[in-house]
């Protein structure tokens, strides 16, 4: 009998090119669930960012030697790196501030509600913010994770539908390449359309996975409805291209807590360095209406910034521009 998870989709159906319009990866993405983009990010940002991290994996020593995580989601042999926003600036100006990324993150993720909390009938919109950063590298020996989707982190059950609607996903995940990506260093499981399948028939098998292969620079974005998992390492210590090095970066709803947490996750004084949308998308912001403050104010005020720069009084509730073309989504 054929798996209710089998997909008609093969790796080149998922693949789009960086530049393409933003309707289109969007299109794609509501179908499948899951995209590569090709050519996302440029050779020399991939080495400055590798050289940013390598005294950072290296201090973690060699690769296999465990003690980074008890259990078996990330296996012994993976190199894990948090917080990449004060580690690499590289990452922050060309990942975490990526067009491409932030705008496939605000189709999906961007929620805008008419509320009533002060006034009667004013329109908030929570704009998503970072759910994790990281280094994932796999070494040879990595086993397979076990299949999920990443919402399950927001206690969410997928209801099955014809069509991909707005609000169905609370996260999104990117993963992007920083090395070859080969089945057998580890490539990325996926399985298209399972975004689309609910959580009423028995989940999915390895056997209905893709196995997601690129080039340095191309970057997985993975709805958080969408079965994944890493894939294996089964080559040897240093054959060519053993080692599978990939950053994720995690997008979720304004409102939800965080999985990596960045308020203790870094050094304050790193995070007053940063631009504004980096320090907004990190976690800085209020989710309108009002998730997050300080001091009932709005939270860039502990970065130091003065007030008057700062949105107060009811625009820490409602948008300040209500206009009637604005959608609900
Ligand atoms: O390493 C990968 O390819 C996927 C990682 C992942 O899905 C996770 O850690 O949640
Ligand atoms: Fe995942």
């Amino acid at each position: 009998m054929t798996s209710p998870w089998a997909t008609k989709y093969t790796l080149n159906d998922l693949v789009i090119d960086a530049s393409a319009p933003p309707e289109e990866m969007q299109g794609l993405l509501k179908k499948t669930g899951a995209i590569v983009l090709k050519g996302l990010i440029k050779p020399e940002d991939i080495s400055n960012m590798m050289s940013d991290f390598k005294p950072h994996l290296d201090a973690l020593g060699h690769s296999g030697a465990g003690g980074q995580w008890e259990g078996s989601f990330f296996p012994a042999t993976t190199k894990k790196i948090p917080g990449l926003a004060t580690k690499s600036r590289t990452w922050v100006d060309k990942v975490l501030l990526n067009p491409v990324l932030g705008g496939l993150a605000d189709f999906a993720l961007t929620r805008r509600t008419k509320t009533t909390i002060s006034q009667p009938g004013q329109w908030s919109t929570c704009k998503p913010e970072i759910n994790l950063s990281g280094l994932l590298e796999i070494h040879p020996g990595g086993d397979r994770q076990d299949l999920h989707r990443d919402d399950a982190l927001f206690h969410q059950k997928v209801v099955a539908a014809s069509d991909w609607t707005p609000r169905r996903e609370h996260s999104i995940v990117t993963l992007l390449a920083l090395s070859k990506v080969t089945t057998a260093n580890g490539g990325t499981l996926v399985i298209p359309e399972s975004h689309l399948k609910g959580d009423d028939i028995p989940p999915p098998a390895y056997e209905d996975c893709l196995t997601v292969e690129m080039e340095a620079g191309d970057c997985i974005v993975i709805f958080g409805s969408t079965y994944h998992a890493g894939g294996s390492n089964t080559t040897k210590v240093d054959e060519p291209d053993s080692v599978r090095t990939m950053c994720v970066t995690g997008y979720k709803v304004g409102y939800l807590k965080q999985e990596e947490n960045q308020y203790l996750q870094h050094d304050i004084e790193e995070i007053k360095k940063l631009p504004l949308a980096a320090q907004k998308i990190l976690g800085w912001d209020l989710a309108v209406p009002y998730m997050g403050y300080v001091n009932w104010l709005h939270p860039l005020l502990t970065l130091g910034y003065d007030p008057k720069d700062v949105p107060q009084g009811d625009d820490l509730f409602y948008d300040r521009q209500q206009g009637s073309e604005v959608l609900a989504i």
